[in-house]
């Protein structure tokens, strides 16, 4: 039988090389402790009372599920004590999260979408959590972070990954050196090492974007799209296949498995907002996973990695996965 590799192993391997420090991997086994009890919770649907609406709204203005709501709780109850953060943020906090003054303060941020894919929690379909990972610029002084801290650019993340809440819970992270993905083995209650090095070929014929916005995009998406549409009888000469799953992190999962391009580019609809997807935590870590898995992501002018975020919660327009996809949307912005 084939020796299994768990991720404490992986990530004990990883701090050996220089990759990881004690802190940091610390922070990544709280996170995947704190996955598989969203896990649990996600899975048990009907049966605990935790599908519908919570009654709040979040900082955007949208109904809080009872699983988000949940799943928030678990990653910041998880994350405060263990000494290795400065603070965190998340989509369902509006300010910055500080570490209780009882405990010891460590040198990262933590940032997370606690469950994306909200609309499909009541359906039993794909959710998942996503996470993002910087240096806390102040450590070392008695401050405490403010969003300030946060804001900066997603290619100083030291780590990112998701976890996916489907037919198996996976996580799927990096710590810059590829891209590793770890399925939770229930009976025995541990990831085990099962995807190492994801790759995304540089070529697909597979697409995800909510085709139902097509009015209110702008001309290169439009046009891009229109093209794929048309297939073997269009410019590209081949036929494409679409695939939406409305859960970013199910989209993105299935781009690192097998190919493909992702969008939610701006539209009319959410042009005033920047876009629909928030930058920090959703955006941030699926670009840096994407590159590192080979890909690439921008907004349709420029690399996801390099925006300079201006405040917490901001959207961007996300176009990512597969390499000659990419360029050629964002070429066709260039264009026009
Ligand atoms: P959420 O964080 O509130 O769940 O919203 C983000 C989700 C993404 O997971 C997904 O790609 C997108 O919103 C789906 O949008 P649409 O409802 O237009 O299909
Ligand atoms: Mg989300």
């Amino acid at each position: 039988m084939q020796k299994r590799v768990s991720l404490t192993q992986f990530l004990i391997a990883e701090q050996r090389a220089g990759r990881v420090s004690p802190d940091l991997r610390l922070l990544l086994e709280v996170v995947a402790r704190a996955v598989k009890a969203i896990g649990v919770n996600v899975s048990k649907g009907a049966l605990a009372d935790v599908l519908g609406d919570a009654g709040t709204d979040n900082v955007q203005g949208e109904a809080q599920k009872k699983l988000d709501v949940i799943a928030n709780e678990i990653l910041l109850e998880a994350n405060e004590w263990g000494g290795h953060l400065a603070a965190m943020a998340s989509e369902e906090v509006e300010t910055v999260h500080q570490i209780p003054f009882d405990y010891p303060k460590g040198g990262f941020l933590l940032l997370f979408d606690p469950l994306d894919g909200s609309s499909n929690i009541d359906i039993n379909v794909t959710v998942g959590t996503i996470f993002s990972v910087l240096k806390n610029p102040l450590a070392g002084q008695a401050k405490d972070p403010t969003e300030r801290d946060f804001l900066q650019p997603g290619r100083e993340q030291v780590a990112a990954g998701y976890a996916t809440y489907g037919p198996s819970t996976q996580l799927v992270l990096t710590v810059g050196n590829g891209v590793h993905g770890f399925t939770l083995d229930r009976e025995f209650g541990g990831f085990v090492y099962t995807h190492p090095f994801m790759t995304i070929p540089a070529a697909t014929h597979e697409f995800a974007i909510n085709a139902s916005n097509v009015r209110y995009w702008e001309k290169p998406v439009q046009r891009y799209i229109a093209e794929l549409q048309q297939g073997k009888d269009g410019p590209r000469g081949e036929d494409f296949n679409m695939r939406w799953v409305a859960s970013m992190v199910a989209d993105v999962h299935r781009i690192l498995t097998r190919g493909g391009i992702f969008l939610y580019p701006l539209d009319d609809k959410t042009r005033a907002q920047g876009g629909k997807l928030r930058l920090m935590y959703e955006a941030n870590p699926m670009a840096l996973l994407i590159e590192q898995a080979g890909g690439a992501a921008t907004n349709g002018h420029e690399r996801i990695l390099d925006i300079k975020p201006h405040k917490l919660h901001q959207r961007v327009a996300v176009i990512l996965g597969s390499k000659n996809e990419v360029e050629r949307v964002t070429s066709y912005h260039h264009e026009a």
